[in-house]
């Protein structure tokens, strides 16, 4: 058989995430593979809800529990699966000690006091997508514990402020699976090849654009917005910007990401200081933002430097391309 440039046996399959972590291992500020080892769980845990997610309507996953989680928000059955799949990947594993996840209310403890990483997660975001098959995702967000190897972690490894994380990312469960993770260096992207069970490197390096023609907020919500964000939606109208929002903040933050765009979801009546979680929605996503040459205020700083004080925190965000970003931040008071 002649094998052509154009035939699929002569293109490679790319670099899977294994080699790429492998790779990029000495590039880690602590090199003890430990790290790698934490990434190469969570993959392991994505490619599980992957699984599950895909075959949600055809083994009653789809529905809620009739029970709500911390937040006050029912909970979906895949959401529980998703927490219980993350942090068995994450006990299992080894490297991390404690976890904190939007579905618990307090930390949960792995027992491997001798892990150094602790890991906020959001396990499925957007769930109210579910039963309706539109994209929903995962969101973490790691740090280097500062309570001693060997003791029992405590509130303040979670609490040391969004600069200190070491690596975030998220997992998209949508037209394809993808996760797009840093490290601190560049934010790289992963689609998952389910016939050969990797995440496979497709989108390296990502830049976002500078300035993009997308909006994603809640419509619904616009007049409890304060008058500086309606004047930026006034603004965006006028330009006949694309209105875009799904409710999943992976999905709508990955389409900006690479599309150009921002991302809003400001104080409302119904939740004065923001609806979205700091620890486990909006550092990891900022983290990853600025990596990507994007953007994400709190609308009076950057989120990054908003001084964590509880677990489920939230935050106003407005995140995204930085001229879009900018501006909006300008018209606030
Ligand atoms: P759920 O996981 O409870 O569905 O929350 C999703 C979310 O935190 C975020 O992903 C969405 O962007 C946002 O809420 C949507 O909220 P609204 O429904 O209030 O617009």
């Amino acid at each position: 058989m002649e094998i052509t440039a154009s035939h699929p046996l002569a293109l490679p399959v790319g670099v899977t995430l294994d080699r790429y972590i492998m790779n990029r291992q000495t590039a880690f500020p602590y090199a003890t593979g430990e790290l790698s080892q934490l990434l190469r769980d969570i993959a392991l845990a994505g490619k599980i809800i992957h699984r599950e997610v895909n075959r949600a309507g055809l083994i009653d996953l789809t529905g809620g529990m009739g029970i709500q989680n911390v937040q006050g928000e029912s909970q979906q059955k895949l959401d529980m699966i998703a927490n219980i799949r993350f942090c068995r990947a994450l006990k299992n594993g080894g490297e991390a000690c404690a976890i904190i996840s939007e579905e618990d209310e307090d930390i949960i403890f792995t027992g491997n006091n001798q892990g150094k990483y602790v890991v906020a997660i959001d396990p499925l975001d957007g769930s109210s997508n579910i039963d309706v098959n539109v994209s929903i995702g995962t969101i973490f967000s790691i740090y280097r514990r500062v309570t001693p190897i060997g003791s029992e972690p405590s509130l303040a490894d979670f609490l040391q402020g969004g600069r200190r994380q070491v690596a975030a990312g998220y997992i998209l469960y949508g037209s394809s699976t993808i996760l797009v993770y840093t490290t601190g260096h560049s934010a790289n992207g992963f689609t998952y090849d389910s016939s050969l069970g990797e995440f496979i490197l497709s989108h390296p390096d990502i830049h976002s654009p500078a300035n993009g023609q997308i909006y994603s907020c809640n419509d619904g919500n616009v007049d409890s917005y304060e008058q500086g964000i309606q004047n930026y939606l006034t603004d965006c109208r006028s330009k006949q910007y694309t209105a875009r929002y799904i409710g999943s903040l992976v999905g709508d933050f990955h389409r900006n990401l690479l599309k150009g765009g921002i991302y809003l979801y400001p104080p409302t009546k119904k939740n004065p200081d923001g609806k979205l979680r700091l620890l486990y929605e909006a550092f990891p996503l900022a983290f990853l933002a600025e990596k990507a040459g994007c953007l994400a205020s709190s609308g009076h700083q950057s989120v990054l430097d908003i001084r964590p004080t509880s677990l489920h925190q939230r935050t106003p965000l407005y995140i995204g391309s930085p001229v879009m970003v900018e501006k909006l931040v300008g018209l606030l008071q």
